[in-house]
């Protein structure tokens, strides 16, 4: 994030007004009944068999609540706002992760700026309450990191377990602007990088190990850092793991040009400050460009200023938009989905919000959420448009699901139903394993009438699938053969 940015184009701009009329997906309050939040700026879920969703406030308190659409309840997970800086727009509580044995173990880990000593970045470790899996123990503190910060901007503030198990760490240049620095290319310091340290182990007097395939594990020099994974970041605010391509995407924010994504398969130096994107920015002292990795995708001021890295979508309920890159920027409110497979990159507007993006989450169900920055900021979802549509204007005397048209089909075919009231429905198709292939209306309420939906099966292999539909009063499943 950058705020300074935000407000001159708050200032300069803010006679113009945004219109949006023919967006397809539109991003709507996710759990309307819940109070508001103060300065949200990360959403985990823990990989337990809860279904809670917790959200990181930027000045030191952790909530969680249940995730489903009517929660009005939320508790406090974590208060240590007794040790997280109070001031300042990037520093604070800033990011959240739960070890992958969090239901065993109960550790979960913090980045957190903190004005005790000078003013420092810790990673740390903490545990659950004894007994108590929704209160987290304030005391149990172990500090794994502390870095040393030279400016209040540029924390970096992600963190999270890859698919590897290990932690991986963002810690952006130290601030100020331009890296003067210039620590993201010096691989003697954390600022300026992507760390990965192995937590279920130890390294000398270190309270973690150094993994074996990090870039600098077997150096012989004793000031290089090994816990780096990638340098030459400038400010990675958000990155996440696509787990089903094994691969990590990471949203880097901009000095005064581009906002890029990297997606990164292998640690290396990314580029900053040689490199702003794909441009060029002060290459004063840098090696030829082929020593550096580009982005696979930059944008320019007209877009953004700040751009908040998001999730690969793996959800079910938007097929179209599986394997694509949901992120957005802080200051234009833009949101985007971003292709990028077999070489070829393309962009698509999602929306256009007037939300100050400080996060994206994604829950187990793959579906995605943002977070609005402000003192009484709303977690809100991702919604397309309805796959709804009334059939004529009859009433009719009883609920009724009726066999799919045409069936065989190949790949799209039509699922009629009938409400003879007002119901809240439910259509989804899952495989002959039960595995839930795709949602087609998802708990959405429908006048009485008689209405069709469209599944349409272009990516799925042929076979027998199981349409499910559900009222509050009736249920009923057809099948399906979709044959290629
Ligand atoms: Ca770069």
């Amino acid at each position: 994030m950058n705020f300074q940015k935000t407000l001159f184009l708050l200032v300069a701009f803010s006679f113009v007004i945004v219109t949006n009329s023919d967006a397809q997906y539109s991003w709507v309050s996710a759990f309307p009944n819940l109070p508001t939040f103060s300065r949200p700026i990360d959403m985990k879920l823990p990989p337990d068999s809860t279904n809670r969703i917790f959200i990181v406030q930027q000045r030191g308190i952790i909530w969680y609540f249940m995730n489903t659409p009517t929660v009005s309840v939320r508790d406090t997970f974590l208060n240590i706002s007794d040790r997280v800086e109070q001031s300042g727009s990037e520093t604070g509580l800033l990011g959240l992760a739960f070890h992958p044995d969090f239901a065993n173990n109960g550790y979960f880990y913090v980045n957190y700026t903190t004005n005790s000593g000078g003013r420092l970045s810790r990673i740390s470790r903490f545990n659950l309450e004894a007994g108590n899996p929704n209160k987290g123990d304030e005391s149990s503190e172990l500090i794994l990191i502390t870095v040393s910060q030279p400016y209040s901007n540029h924390n970096g503030g992600c963190v999270e377990f890859g698919p590897d198990g290990y932690l991986y760490i963002a810690f952006g240049d130290g601030g100020s602007g331009g890296d003067p620095g210039n620590r993201a290319q010096d691989v003697t310091t954390f600022l300026g990088k992507l760390l990965r340290i192995d937590v279920d182990t130890t390294h000398g007097a270190l309270n973690y190990g150094i993994p074996p395939t990090n870039p600098f594990a077997d150096t012989t020099a004793s000031n290089v850092k090994k816990e780096i994974y990638t340098w030459g970041m400038r400010n990675t605010w958000k990155f996440s793991f696509d787990k089903e391509l094994d691969s990590l995407w990471a949203a880097d924010v901009g000095q005064t040009a581009r906002e890029e994504i990297d997606v990164i398969r292998t640690p290396g130096n990314y580029g900053w400050r040689c490199y702003e994107g794909f441009l060029p920015y002060n290459t004063s002292g840098c090696g030829p460009s082929s020593n550096y990795i580009f982005p696979v995708f930059d944008y320019p001021r007209s877009e953004g200023i700040s751009i908040t890295g998001g999730y690969v979508y793996r959800g079910t309920k938007y097929p179209e938009l599986q394997g694509k890159y949901i992120y957005g920027d802080y200051g234009s409110g833009k949101t985007w989905a971003l292709t990028h497979e077999n070489g070829n990159t393309s962009n698509a507007l999602l929306e256009e919000t007037n939300f100050s993006i400080s996060s994206f989450g994604q829950d187990k169900a793959g579906e995605l959420y943002l977070l609005q920055y402000s003192s009484s900021g709303r977690i809100y979802k991702l919604e397309g448009p309805s796959n709804v549509n009334p059939v004529n204007n009859e009433t009719p005397s009883e609920y009724k699901l009726n066999q799919n048209f045409p069936n065989p089909f190949n790949p799209v075919t039509k699922i009629n139903f009938s409400l003879p009231e007002s119901s809240k429905i439910s259509l989804k198709v899952f495989d002959l394993s039960g595995k839930l292939v795709q949602t087609l209306v998802d708990n959405q309420t429908l006048n009485a009438g008689n209405y069709f939906s469209s599944f349409n099966g272009d990516n799925l292999p042929s076979g027998i699938y199981i349409c499910r539909f559900d009222t509050e009063k009736f249920s009923d499943s057809k099948r399906m053969v979709l044959l290629k």
